[in-house]
């Protein structure tokens, strides 16, 4: 299981490199990578576990963050009190974003990042909707439409596998000013 430690942090070449693509079928190592980026998410996500091994929690985790510069990403979006069952859980291998709307939205709390060990404030503006191509540990081709906080997380992932990192979207100047008057704002 990952922790802390195996977390690479801002600095590392990793993340600004853009992923390699993954082939199928997955060979035994991206397997244990898929499966063990996930269970990062799970044990992270439960206060217990996230304590017992010292974890920041996440809603998601790209392969460049535990130093495999792969195009593969685990995303765990939690549901709600009244709605437990996960908003979205994939490992999402492959992704691309198809089509997005014009329309842009951001967290009114802003990011974080498990490799950024300083929270940096401001708003990263995204897209309020995408649609996302990608594989499925099996290699099975998925196209699905995302909107809101779901859209943002893997919008997030699919960064790091690029090379990107959150602050890279903030306004340097004012990093609460929105160009666009449309910008959904998303608790
Ligand atoms: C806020 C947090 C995340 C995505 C979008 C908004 C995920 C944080 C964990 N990660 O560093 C995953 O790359
Ligand atoms: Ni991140």
């Amino acid at each position: 299981m990952y922790l802390m430690k195996d977390i690479t942090r801002d600095g590392d070449p990793v993340l600004r490199q853009v992923a390699a693509k993954v082939a199928f079928p997955l060979s035994e190592a991206d397997q244990k990578l898929a499966h063990d980026m996930m269970e990062y998410l799970e044990v992270s996500q439960v206060p217990e576990t996230a304590e017992k091994y010292g974890l920041r929690p996440g809603v998601g985790l790209a392969a460049p963050q535990v130093g495999v510069s792969e195009m593969m990403a685990a995303v765990l979006v939690p549901g709600t009190e009244d709605h437990p069952k996960p908003l979205f859980k994939e490992v999402i291998i492959n992704p691309v974003i198809v089509s997005h709307s014009v329309q842009p939205a951001a967290l009114s709390e802003g990011e974080g990042c498990l490799s950024v060990d300083h929270d940096l404030p401001g708003y990263v503006v995204r897209h309020d909707r995408i649609t996302v191509r990608y594989q499925d540990i099996d290699g099975k081709t998925h196209k699905i439409r995302l909107r809101d906080y779901p859209a943002i997380v893997c919008q997030h992932e699919i960064d790091h596998l690029n090379g990107h990192l959150y602050y890279d979207l903030i306004n340097q100047k004012d990093p609460y000013q929105l160009t666009d008057q449309n910008t959904v704002l998303i608790d």
